[in-house]
């Protein structure tokens, strides 16, 4: 069994503030995944670590070194407040930056090394992905959210359980969550979805749902749920359908 689990950047960090981490939240989340950490690879989000540089720097339509670097360098110290979180809560986590084993093309990902995932995961190590920069094979470098790494890897691991959590308690309509979601919602829903709080470069909750329908297509549900409210990340790891299930029609 297999296990991919995304945690977004607005509940490690405060998304309106230029790298401001969430440290209490951060000791939560890590302790919550440290009860479960078999099996599991955790993809967490850029919050301000990378959403702010990213857009000071133009990115992802400009290029520039500087840009490329810096931007990577804040949301890899955001990675190591969650990979020290994670080793003092007991669990063995190992950083993988998506920078230095992804290749995208016109933003997508075309290429991603999945053999070492699933190696360290074969021996009891926990791999810790995060939204980076990535060199675009179309155009120089882009950004690799999270969204989009956790499908890719759901995918070439044949994960079993895939849980993304949010601020929200799933997809919002008027307010309130709903409990299922396939392709066929989406039209009717298209103009209720929200967007993220504090500044976001990669698509906020429209973003996601896209990902994971073109995921549930291939035969992989998932959930959204609220990572914030405590208790919900243990639940979700072991396959609970928590907040909002995206699932092929
Ligand atoms: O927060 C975005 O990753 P996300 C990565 O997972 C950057 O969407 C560099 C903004």
């Amino acid at each position: 069994m297999t296990r991919v689990l995304k945690i977004g950047g607005s509940i490690l960090t405060d998304k309106r503030r230029d790298a401001a981490a969430r440290p209490e939240e951060i000791r939560r989340v890590a302790e919550e995944i440290a009860s479960s950490p078999e099996d599991l690879v955790l993809v967490h989000g850029a919050g301000s670590f990378g959403h702010i540089p990213a857009r000071r720097y133009g990115l992802p339509e400009s290029f520039s070194p500087e840009g490329l670097l810096q931007t990577h360098k804040s949301v890899a110290r955001l990675n190591d407040l969650v990979v020290e979180a994670l080793s003092r809560a007991g669990a063995s986590p190992m950083p993988v930056h998506p920078l230095s084993c992804t290749l995208l093309k016109d933003g997508r990902i075309e290429a991603l090394a999945v053999k070492p995932l699933r190696e360290m995961v074969r021996d009891g190590l926990l791999p810790v992905l995060h939204g980076d920069v990535a060199m675009d094979a179309s155009r120089k470098a882009g950004i690799v959210s999270g969204d989009q790494l956790v499908p890719y890897i759901a995918r070439a691991l044949g994960a079993d359980v895939v849980a993304v959590g949010t601020d929200v308690d799933g997809v919002l309509v008027s307010g309130s969550p709903i409990a299922e979601m396939t392709r066929a919602d989406l039209a009717s829903l298209e103009g209720a979805l929200g967007g993220s709080t504090g500044v976001d470069v990669t698509g906020g909750m429209k973003g996601k749902l896209l990902e994971l329908l073109d995921l549930a297509d291939d035969g992989i549900g998932s959930v959204i749920f609220n990572a914030s409210r405590e208790g919900n990340i243990s639940r979700a790891l072991m396959g609970e359908h928590l907040g909002t299930r995206v699932r092929a029609i």
